[in-house]
C-alpha cells in the first residue's frame, strides 16, 4: 500500500490555522482522500498534557531549552502513536503546526540555535518531513487582533509584537528556502481569497506528488 501524505498548516497567531485547516480536510476528502487530523503540540493523551504544561501561564519562567523538549518530547509521542501509523496505513495526516513551528517560535522567536533544532528533529523524526507545509502568512498585527476576540491568551499570546515579527520572518525564510515543499498563503485576505490559494496548492500537490 502506497503511503499516505503529509500536510502541515503553520503560521502565527490568529492567523486562520484551524479555519483552513477544516477546508482542507473537507476538499481533500470530497476528493476520497482518507485524512486523520491531528495537531502538535498534542495528538495523544500524553502530548495533549504537554501541551497544557507548555501553554499554561505560570510565574516560574521556562528556561527556553526545556520549552524546546517539551515540544519534542510531545512530538516523540505523536509521530510514534499516531502519524507515522497512520501514513503507513496510507492515510494522508493533516497536522495543525509541526517541526517548522519549533523552528519559527523556539528558534526565531526565542533566539535558539537552528543547528540544535536540527538535531533533535533528526533524532526524533528521522527522515520523516512533510509532503507539503502551508505557511499562513499574515501580519502578526493583525492576527493577534482575530485572535484577540476567542478566549484568554496562552503563555505564547502573551509575547510582544517583536517576538511574533521574528516568529513570521522565521517561517518565511523556510518557506523562500525550499519551495517545492512550502507554499506561503497571503492570510490577510478575504477568506474565499485565502481558500482559492489553498485549493491552487492542493491540486498541484495531487497532479504532481513529490
Ligand atoms: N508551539 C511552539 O512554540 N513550538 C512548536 O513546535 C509548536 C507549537 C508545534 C499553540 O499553537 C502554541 O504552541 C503556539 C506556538 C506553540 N502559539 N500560540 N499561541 P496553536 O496552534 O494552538 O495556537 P494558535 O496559533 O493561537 O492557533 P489558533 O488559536 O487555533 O489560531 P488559528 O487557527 O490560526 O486561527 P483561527 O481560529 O482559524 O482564526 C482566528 C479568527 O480569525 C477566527 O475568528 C476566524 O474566523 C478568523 N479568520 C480566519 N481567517 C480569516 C480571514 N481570511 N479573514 C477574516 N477572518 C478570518
Amino acid at each position: 500500500m502506497a503511503a499516505g501524505k503529509f500536510i502541515t498548516i503553520e503560521g502565527t497567531e490568529g492567523v486562520g490555522k484551524s479555519t483552513n485547516l477544516a477546508f482542507v480536510h473537507d476538499w481533500l476528502t470530497a476528493r476520497g482522500i482518507d485524512v486523520l487530523v491531528t495537531r502538535e503540540p498534542g495528538g495523544t493523551p500524553l502530548a495533549e498534557q504537554l501541551r497544557e504544561l507548555l501553554l499554561a501561564t505560570r510565574e516560574e519562567p521556562v528556561a527556553h531549552n526545556a520549552e524546546l523538549l517539551m515540544v519534542f518530547a510531545a512530538r516523540a509521542q505523536h509521530l510514534e502513536q499516531v502519524v507515522k501509523p497512520a501514513l503507513a496505513q496510507g492515510r494522508w495526516v493533516l497536522c495543525d503546526r509541526f517541526t517548522d513551528a519549533t523552528y519559527a517560535y523556539q528558534g526565531g522567536g526565542r533566539g535558539l540555535d537552528k543547528t540544535v533544532i536540527s538535531e533533535l528533529e533528526q533524532l526524533v523524526q528521522g527522515a520523516l518531513r512533510p509532503d507539503l507545509t502551508l505557511v499562513l502568512d499574515i501580519e502578526p498585527e493583525l492576527g493577534l487582533q482575530r485572535a484577540a476576540a476567542r478566549a484568554e491568551l496562552d503563555r505564547f499570546e502573551r509575547e510582544d509584537i517583536a517576538f511574533f515579527n521574528r516568529v513570521r520572518q522565521a517561517y518565511r525564510e523556510r518557506a523562500e528556502a525550499n519551495p517545492a515543499h512550502y507554499a506561503q498563503v497571503d492570510a490577510g485576505q478575504p477568506l474565499s481569497d485565502v481558500q482559492s490559494d489553498i485549493e491552487a496548492c492542493l491540486k498541484r500537490l495531487l497532479s504532481k506528488p513529490f
